[in-house]
């Protein structure tokens, strides 16, 4: 008869580095990330909904690059602190249910069910995140903006629960030194390869070097070392093209000689021809393209004024604007500019970036820019602007 080789028990994890010390520690900054990571989300998911009962602010311009620069950084430095910290607490996982006892039955099934909801929802919500800013969309079958934000919530509930049922031995293992085993399983005795001090300070290092890897998307001068960086600051006028003309469908409509932008306010329409747009006053900005995915970059962009074009069309103020592209199909051919974008003097449809007019990957004839607003919808190749009220 062969033998089964027996499951594995707590004790059958004998390293000394699988401990309290270490799972608070890496915790604390783990918890830091998923804070900012979490705040910041909520942040990029209100800029992106249809319509705002708080208006949403146009300023500061590069506040959303800021929030989406930190949102991707944090979620990047939680992946190997959640590896080291899943690795230090992995005997947890073998420990029996005691199944005799039913008011500790439920407490147990109480406590590990919240920490497999955690653990589930945190490995989700990294590995959509980085497929996202990877540009790979495997999820044909849900939204990922609409899921990864519910799964935040699941996320950071069961976080909170975690840290409430963990406070005590946290604040006793981080009040001790982080070689004393007051908390250790009664097993963990064996040492590691490395201190307990060097595994903390290495997962700190692991993590620096992954925000550094992912940063440089947004901060020029870390270019250099971002490997991860997928944006880089190159593409006409230095900033990067994310959907080309040629993949959204619209080389043809967008070069056609007989394009025309249509205006149209309470059902009236007015039209304009490229030339027309360029024989009206014409403003420069400097504003950032600021993608959901973490990467952004500035441009200098030049166009007309969106106000100057619906109040030529005798709108007043006041009311959202639906923005329409030549593109025919996908999620970001029509988005809504709130009326506090649309009223903004630093609003513009850009016919240049850096001076010159826009390529076609970048939007020509024209696009939108806006202060403020998430890159996703920055509307490129406009033909129609639209106030319904
Ligand atoms: N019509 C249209 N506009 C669009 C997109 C698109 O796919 N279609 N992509 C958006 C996204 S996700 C970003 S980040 C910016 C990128 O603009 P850029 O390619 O000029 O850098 O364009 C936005 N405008
Ligand atoms: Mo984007």
């Amino acid at each position: 008869m062969v033998s089964r080789p027996a499951a594995p028990t707590p004790d059958s994890f004998t390293s000394r580095l699988r401990s309290p010390a270490v799972a608070a520690r890496v915790g604390v900054w783990l918890g830091l990330s998923f804070g900012i990571c979490f705040v910041t989300g909520l942040v990029s998911h209100y800029a992106q909904l249809p319509s705002h009962p708080i208006p949403f602010p146009t300023s500061p311009s590069s506040g959303y690059r800021l929030t989406q620069g930190l949102h991707v950084i944090s979620g990047v430095a939680a992946i190997p602190l959640l590896l080291v910290k899943l690795w230090s607490v992995l005997p947890k996982l073998f420990e029996a249910v005691p199944l005799r006892d039913p008011r500790r039955l439920l407490l147990t099934v109480l406590e590990r069910g919240s920490i497999a909801l955690l653990v589930a929802a945190s490995i989700f919500q990294l590995a959509t995140g980085v497929l996202n800013a990877a540009q790979w969309y495997p999820w044909l079958t849900f939204s990922f903006r609409t899921t990864h934000y519910a799964l935040a919530w699941v996320a950071i509930g069961a976080l909170l629960v975690h840290i409430a049922v963990k406070l005590p031995i946290t604040r006793d293992v981080l009040l001790a030194d982080i070689d004393a085993t007051t908390h250790d399983r009664a097993s963990a005795t064996a040492p590691g390869a490395l201190s307990r001090r060097a595994l903390v300070r290495t997962s700190f290092a692991a993590a620096g070097v992954a925000v550094l890897a992912t940063a440089g998307s947004t901060v020029p001068w870390l270019r250099q070392v971002s490997l991860f960086a997928t944006r880089t600051g190159e593409g006409p006028g230095g900033v990067p093209i994310n959907k080309s003309a040629r993949a959204a469908g619209v080389v043809e409509s967008a070069s056609a000689p007989d394009w025309r932008l249509e205006v149209v306010v309470g059902g009236v329409a007015t039209s304009w021809s490229y030339d027309d747009l360029r024989a009206i006053p014409q403003h420069t900005v400097d504003l950032p393209i600021a993608c959901v995915e973490g990467w952004s970059a500035q441009g200098t962009w030049s166009g007309v004024r969106v106000s100057d074009l619906l109040r030529a069309a005798g709108a007043t103020a006041g009311a959202d604007v639906d923005v329409t592209s030549l593109q025919q199909a996908g999620a970001f051919r029509r988005t809504v500019l709130p009326a506090n974008f649309a009223g903004d003097d630093r609003t513009l449809l850009a016919l240049d970036l850096a001076g010159e007019p826009l390529s076609l990957d970048h939007g020509f004839p024209c696009r939108l820019i806006a202060p403020n607003r998430p890159g996703v919808l920055q509307t490129k190749w406009v033909s129609r602007l639209e106030v319904s009220a």
